[in-house]
This record gives C-alpha cells, structure tokens and sequence, in this order.
C-alpha cells in the first residue's frame, strides 16, 4: 500500500537518546564463554552421555565479520556481563514514577522538538512505536504527553523493526487526514531485557536506544533543516523466522514467561536471505510509483541490523544500473542492531549535509517480516 504525493508534510526535526554505557564484543564474548566454559564442565557427564547439548563458544572476531558489529549501548551494564545472571538489572520503580521507557522516550523528544523548534504546545499527538513497551498499559505515549505536558492524543504501536517508518506512516495519514497538526513519533527501544545472553547466535545483535521525529505539515514549519515526505509505504509478509513470544498469554498456559521461545530468537541467515531481495524490491517499486530510479536517490537511510545484509540490500537494489556506489551510512559498529530506532540514528546523524531537493529514502525491514520506507526531499 503506498501514500503518494503528500507533499505539505514534513520531518522538521529528529533526535536520538544514547545510553551512556558501552558492552564491547570482547566483554560480551568474555562473560557469554566463561557461562559456557562453566556449564560445560559442570555437565560434563550429560554431555559426554549425549543427554545434554554442550554450549558452543563464541568470537568476537566472527560477530565483527559477520554483521559489523562492534560494541552497543545499553541502558545498563549491571547484571549482563554477570555469569550468575545474563540479563540486564534494571531497578523497579514505584508506580507513581516515571517509568523506564517514558524517560528514554521524552530524553529524545526534546532533541527532537529542539531541532525542530516546537514546544510541547505545538504538538498535538503522540506515537510510541517500538519492538517491545514495557506493560500493556496505560500506554507510554499517554505517560510521555503526561510528562512532556502535550494536549491531544497518544498511543503505542509495535512492529518489531519496523516500529519507526511504520509510526511515521501513521503520523503522515494523521497529518493529511487533518486529525492532528504536528505529532512526535518516539522509538524507546530496550531491547537487553529480552536478549537471550545464552545463546551464541543472537546474544550480540542488539543494544538500547532512543529516538524521536517531529512530522508536522509544512505552513508551520520553522525548523532551518527539513524534508518533505513525498511519500510512505509498508508491505508486510507472515514469517516465524523472526519471533518473540513474551506476551501475557503465558500465564494462561503454563508456559515460562521467559522461555528460550519467549525472547527473542531467529533463523538469521534464512531472514538475511529471505528479507533482502524483499527490501530491495520494496524500495524499487517505492521509488517507481513517484517516477524515481534508485540512481536519483543521494542518500539512503537503512535498518540497522547487519552491515552485510545492508550491502546486499543496496546490491540488489542497483543491479542492472551500473556500478555507482550507493551513499548507506551505517551505524551498526557502534549502536549493533537498535531493533526499529536504527533508520532514526542513521537519518538524524547523516542528513544535514544534503542540499536543496536531493533525494534521500528511510527504509526499515525485520520480523513479522515487515518492509516499511518513506521517500523525503530535503526543503
Ligand atoms: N561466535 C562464533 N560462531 C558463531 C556465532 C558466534 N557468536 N554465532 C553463530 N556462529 C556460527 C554458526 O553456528 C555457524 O556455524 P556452522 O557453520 O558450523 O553451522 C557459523 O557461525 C555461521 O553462522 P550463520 O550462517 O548463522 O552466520 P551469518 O553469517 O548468517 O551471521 C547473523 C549471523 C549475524 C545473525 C546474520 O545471519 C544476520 O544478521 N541476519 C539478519 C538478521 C536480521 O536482520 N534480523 C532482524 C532481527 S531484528 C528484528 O526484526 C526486530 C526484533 C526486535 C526485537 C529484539 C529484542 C531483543
């Protein structure tokens, strides 16, 4: 489904919260295999009897070459890099106060409002779009209008990585419908308390983040750096490749809430293989319906997910067009994936430079499997 030609609407400002903290590789790989170097000695016989799996060690040096990840932030260190724990220690906070995820959420709106020179009085809707929110409800988006003192409306949306475009889709249909006049779409993405830090294949993928874009209609906008969004498009395809259970089914069945099955897991190289050709023929089509080749596009801002899988994604995209090096800053080797949040860091940390009418495309893609772009023109 595309929304072509809206062009009074406008990306007027973005911002992105990071967490103070670093994990590198090395200090992950050191904790993971000294978990695994302990269990395995401790079923030493299990394993030898075949009764039990013996834990694999993990690299440092194949995390780098495999998806050009080098480090994350997380919003904590405390209780990851621990071998009695393997999972984040965040403090619980009384119910009056500000939650975890509304704090993130409002540190990036007003980066976000600041570049684009609102207030909280000139928005008048809010979207948190995410891979996980911490509880069902109320929702964050009403806690963050709350805190940030924002009239209107607010509500949660998740679509694993895809949250961002999507909630930016949805912001764009507001705008043009007229049911709001300048929303703030945030992506609070924690993703370390649902990292599975046992398993070898998915315990380096992801760090914690926050990001935020103002989307307003353009006879208000007084923000010197802004893109009209020509246009949005989403197309989703049903797949198990990707997936997390969590959800508050358990209880019902029995099942432990935090399960192998509950976090998040995947079948990584079926997803690199399936989801790229898919992006990149999503993007084609995108910029095909506004008349566009992927050659007329100066810039474009990816899903953060895998360096190698972004090159491929650029390869499809241009094969047949020559050998122009496509203009895809990454982020990768210092945020790792960001779940939705990575296209927001890569946008708000490369776009500056563009000049007057150049070309430039956000397009994310992950579970569910989702592909989701905007195609926006710099004013
Ligand atoms: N150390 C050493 N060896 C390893 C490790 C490790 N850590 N991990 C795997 N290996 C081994 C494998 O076991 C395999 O060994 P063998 O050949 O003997 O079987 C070998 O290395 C090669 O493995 P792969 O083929 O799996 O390696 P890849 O080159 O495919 O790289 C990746 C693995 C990096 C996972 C890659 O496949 C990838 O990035 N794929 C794309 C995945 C992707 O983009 N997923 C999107 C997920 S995010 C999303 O959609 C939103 C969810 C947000 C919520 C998250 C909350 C936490």
């Amino acid at each position: 489904m595309t929304s072509a030609s809206k062009p009074n609407i406008v990306i007027s400002g973005s911002g992105v919260w990071t967490p103070p903290e670093t994990i590198t590789n090395e200090e992950l790989v050191a904790s993971y295999n000294a978990y695994a170097e302990r269990f395995n000695r401790e079923n030493a016989a299990a394993i030898q009897a075949g009764k039990t799996e013996e834990m694999p060690i993990s690299s440092a040096r194949f995390i780098e070459k495999a998806s050009g990840i080098k480090s994350r932030f997380v919003y904590t260190r405390k209780g990851i890099l621990d071998i009695n724990r393997m999972r984040p220690h965040f403090p619980e906070r009384k119910t009056e106060d500000l939650s975890i995820q509304a704090e993130i959420a409002v540190q990036a709106a007003r980066k976000a409002m600041q570049k684009a020179n609102k207030t909280p009085s000139d928005i008048d809707a809010v979207i948190v779009s995410c891979a996980y929110t911490q509880r069902a409800y109320p929702a964050i988006a009403v806690e963050v209008q709350n805190a940030l003192g924002i009239t209107g409306f607010g509500f949660d949306m998740l679509m694993a990585c895809s949250a961002a475009t999507f909630g930016l889709h949805r912001a764009s249909d507001s705008l043009a419908s007229g049911s709001a006049r300048c929303v703030l779409a945030i992506n609070p993405e924690l993703m370390t308390p649902m990292v599975n830090y046992l398993d070898r294949e998915s315990h380096f993928i992801f760090g914690d983040v926050s990001t935020a874009v103002i989307m307003e209609r353009a006879d208000t906008v007084t923000a010197k750096n802004s893109f009209d969004v020509l246009s949005t498009k989403a197309d989703t395809f049903f797949s198990n490749n990707i997936r997390s259970g969590f959800g508050h089914i358990s209880r019902a069945t029995d099942e432990d809430p935090y399960g192998r099955e509950k976090l998040f897991h995947q079948q990584g190289r079926k997803v690199f293989e399936e989801v790229s050709p898919r992006a990149a023929l999503h993007m084609k089509n995108h910029l095909a319906q506004l008349g566009f080749s992927p050659i007329d596009v100066k810039r474009y801002w990816l899903h953060q997910a895998n360096i190698n899988m972004n090159n491929m994604v650029m390869k499809h995209l241009f094969s047949g067009l020559g050998s122009r090096g496509a203009d895809a800053p990454t982020i990768i080797d210092r945020y790792a994936n960001t779940a939705s949040a990575g296209v927001i860091i890569a946008f708000d940390q490369y776009n500056e430079d563009l000049a007057k009418d150049d070309i430039g495309m956000i397009c994310s893609f992950g579970a569910g499997y989702s592909v989701g772009s905007l195609v926006l023109k710099k004013r």
